[in-house]
């Protein structure tokens, strides 16, 4: 009798446990940034070229923009008071490796990327990242 009320209660404590997890958005983990996943602000065109605007600071943002393939590109990183890693950025198909300023504006050229292209972007160490995906 003893073992069962114990497998109950311990079935309860695994299914509130369970449903935290599971109903939890995967954004509330991260505190450090409000930003938007997916912002389609962020991307711009002037002279022919498109520019990609990301914040760097405390993670990137956003951390998925999509961008016109076969087009010149540029990606406009922006700093603000940016002491974390998030401004020690590699962006390993570019083979760019920076220490962003604290503060700035830092701009990065892309050759034209093919449809279906994703540029990574990393800190240095590989826990905060973002996407552009070329479509
Ligand atoms: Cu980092």
């Amino acid at each position: 009798m003893k073992a069962a009320v114990f497998i109950i209660v311990g079935m309860t404590v695994v299914g509130i446990v369970g449903g935290y997890f599971l109903f939890r958005s995967p954004d509330d983990g991260d505190t450090r940034s409000n930003a938007p996943v997916v912002s389609g602000d962020s991307v711009r065109t002037e002279n022919g070229t498109q520019i990609i605007h990301i914040v760097a600071r405390g993670g990137y943002s956003p951390r998925v923009v999509t961008a016109q393939a076969d087009m010149p590109t540029r990606i406009e990183m922006e700093t603000s008071g940016s002491y974390d890693c998030s401004s020690a950025l590699t962006i390993p198909s570019l083979d760019y490796t920076k220490q962003l300023p604290a503060t700035g504006t830092t701009i990065i050229d892309v050759p034209a990327q093919s449809k279906g292209e994703v540029l990574t972007g990393l800190c240095a160490m590989g826990m905060y990242t973002f996407d552009i995906e070329f479509v």
